[in-house]
């Protein structure tokens, strides 16, 4: 038995092809698992628990099955799916975790993030961060017509690219040092996260201690996979 690990899959209409190994994946290995994380940005965008878009119902129905043969599934929240509440809950059968998570991951404390607050470098995005995870703004924007959710997604997103496109690749990917604080604030040696869409396995100390920090990969070209037992964990493409 194994635990499964994904995240980065921003699954949408685009990408046919990756709804449906997503959906081979809760058939075939993750009904034969321990647990399903998802790490965050399993959508492309997730516009509130009261506008699922027609492409993406395959994915809640594949979910709903494998929750209902009784493997747990964990979400995080992204940064492009963050939206996701209650509803989506009940109408997939997952459970919800924050971020940041701490797992006993056979008998490791294993730190669970999206990863996106560990990108410290990157001074606008955090602030775009902070804006758009106000209480505030989440209900103002679920106030909103779909039509007009779409559109600020739309938006949001351009903004986000021409910033991306602006930016060095060294500020886009982790803080060093934001990633030794977070092992340290929660006393562990292991960190899962995604959203730099740079899978590896990263070695270091923290307090003189060897620590592992395990990026996820994203799912755009190919389905990228963790998984981990006893014995370990193996960072797997396919
Ligand atoms: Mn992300």
């Amino acid at each position: 038995m194994s635990t499964l690990f994904i995240s980065d899959l921003h699954l949408s209409g685009e990408r046919p092809q990756l709804i449906e190994q997503f959906i081979q994946l809760t058939r075939n290995e993750a009904r034969k698992a321990e647990a399903l994380y998802i790490l965050g940005d399993l959508f492309e965008a997730w516009l509130g628990d009261d506008a699922v878009l027609p492409e993406i119902a395959a994915v809640i129905e594949a979910l709903k099955t494998l929750t209902k043969n009784g493997i747990p599934v964990y979400v995080m929240a992204g940064n492009r799916d963050f939206l996701m509440g209650e509803g989506f809950e009940t109408m997939s059968g997952v459970k919800l975790i924050d971020d940041p998570t701490v797992i006993d991951l056979y008998g490791t404390p294993t730190l669970l993030m999206h990863g996106d607050t560990l990108c410290t470098d990157d001074v606008i995005y955090q602030q775009v961060r902070t804006r758009v995870r106000d209480p505030a703004w989440i209900t103002a924007a679920l106030a909103m017509s779909i039509e007009e959710r779409i559109a600020t997604a739309q938006k949001m997103r351009a903004q986000s690219q021409a910033h991306t496109q602006d930016s060095a690749e060294e500020i886009m990917d982790v803080n060093a040092d934001a990633v030794t604080e977070a092992l340290r604030q929660y006393g562990v040696t292991r960190l899962i996260h995604g959203h730099t869409h740079r899978p590896a396995v990263h070695s270091l100390a923290v307090n003189d201690q060897p620590a592992t920090r395990i990026v996820l990969g994203d799912w755009y070209r190919q389905a990228s996979l963790l998984r981990c037992n006893e014995t370990g964990c193996e960072l797997v493409s396919e």
